[in-house]
């Protein structure tokens, strides 16, 4: 893929640093309330649709709230929809009529937004999705509503990528410093139409994105390659993401709170607290990130039960911020329920279900000079630090292995 300031490396190091971040899908399908692909998956015509439009109007909408309870729960950079598949815009691009300051609301979103967060300190990521259910000259293909039928018609990919490349360079242009490009999504053919004509030109759009910002991080959904960042959706991958090399790549699982993007009033398919704080961990020691989505309403605001969320996440990061932030995976082997995160010569054992009173580590024996419970800093007696072979055989977990004791209870933290 077309190179960018320095080596991927170079240019994840933040991200990969911060681990944990916003994802935030917003736009008028909020006010459908029942999932961002409404359009598509109910074969809404434009007409009907066009009623979202006409009564978006967020006016509880503060970016500066959605930023505290963001960076409170532990998020350090934060992605932001600025067009999904339908087409609306988020901010006031020349390029369309289709865009917030033409809905009751009247006013870039997105520019609030992009203040408030950098404000709080936040690096800025931007999703753009590829396809575009509005546009006229989007061609048919699979994923649009209501032309699935085979028939590309007139419609000219071209102009259609005259576009997309247009707003792009607008994003890019006039928001400051962007820091992740995430394009959401490619498939084979990339909108090409059925008389063949063109696709949306990924690669001269990629050359764009990097000229005009160099150090950007741009995801692999243009499916040139790995891209910067692999991005795993609503999955946790089984361990380290490599690329066509072999080589790892840095990587980020980009995780719904119920299953749905957009705000999904009636789903009740919410994760428990406890279940994300432990994909956050799960990513972290197999070297990976996690982006949390939150859906607003489309009055503006992140909703109780999103908030909740953040902030029990928030409460779990004031005291276990270290095993996760600077941290990647370990090479000790963790036992079974358990997940080792580990920075520099400190290593982070995660245990997802409490033991019966003793857990035994592989390998460690002799290694440990130390061991806490990370919550209260209180100490946890360390059994066989020689190796299993000369200890009780009652509480040992193998040869090289020693064994911690830890309190019956299990700290509520
Ligand atoms: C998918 C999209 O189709 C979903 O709506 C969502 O944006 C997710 C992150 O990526 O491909």
């Amino acid at each position: 893929m077309a190179d960018g300031a320095g080596t991927v490396a170079d240019r994840t190091r933040w991200l990969v640093e911060d681990r944990f971040g916003l994802f935030i899908h917003w736009g008028i399908y909020a006010a459908a309330a029942r999932h961002e692909w409404v359009k598509s998956r109910e074969k809404l015509t434009d007409e009907h649709y066009q009623r979202y439009f006409d009564h978006f109007d967020p006016d509880l909408y503060d970016p500066a709230e959605w930023a505290d309870a963001a960076w409170q729960a532990g998020m350090r950079y934060f992605v932001i929809t600025t067009k999904h598949h339908d087409g609306f815009c988020l901010w006031d691009s020349e390029l369309t009529d289709y865009k917030a300051t033409n809905t009751p609301y009247g006013r870039d979103l997105l520019r609030a937004m992009v203040d408030a967060f950098r404000a709080r300190g936040f690096k800025v990521g931007f999703y753009h999705s590829l396809l575009d259910w509005h546009h006229p000259e989007f061609p048919v293909d699979l994923y649009h509503p209501q032309r699935d039928d085979g028939d590309a018609g007139d419609r000219d990919i071209t102009k259609y990528a005259e576009y997309l490349h247009g707003q792009v360079r607008e994003l890019l242009t006039n928001y400051g410093r962007i820091d992740v490009m995430w394009f959401d999504f490619s498939y084979p053919g990339r909108g090409m139409n059925a008389k063949g004509r063109d696709d949306w030109q990924s690669e001269k759009l990629l050359a764009m994105v990097r000229e005009l910002q160099p150090h950007i991080i741009v995801n692999n959904r243009l499916d040139l390659g790995a891209g910067d960042l692999v991005t795993p959706e609503q999955v946790q991958p089984t361990g380290a993401v490599v690329n066509a090399d072999e080589a790892q790549v840095p990587w980020e699982a980009c995780q719904t709170l119920n299953g749905s993007w957009g705000y999904d009033r009636d789903n009740l398919d919410w994760k428990p607290t406890d279940l994300l704080v432990r994909m956050l961990i799960d990513g972290v020691s197999k070297g990976g990130n996690l982006l949390l989505n939150v859906g607003p309403t489309a009055r503006g605001e992140f909703e109780p039960r999103a908030l909740e969320r953040l902030a029990g996440i928030g409460e779990w990061m004031r005291r276990h911020e270290r095993s996760i932030r600077g941290a990647g995976p370990s090479g000790f082997v963790a036992p079974p329920d358990c997940r080792y995160t580990q920075v520099g010569n400190r290593l982070y054992l995660h245990l997802f279900a409490w033991p019966m009173r003793h857990v035994h580590l592989a390998g460690l024996a002799g290694k440990v000079a130390y061991a806490q419970l990370l919550h209260d800093a209180s100490e946890i007696q360390v059994l066989n630090q020689e190796g299993a072979e000369h200890g009780h055989m009652h509480v040992s977990g193998g040869e090289g292995s020693l064994t911690l004791e830890l309190p019956i209870q299990r700290p509520d933290v």
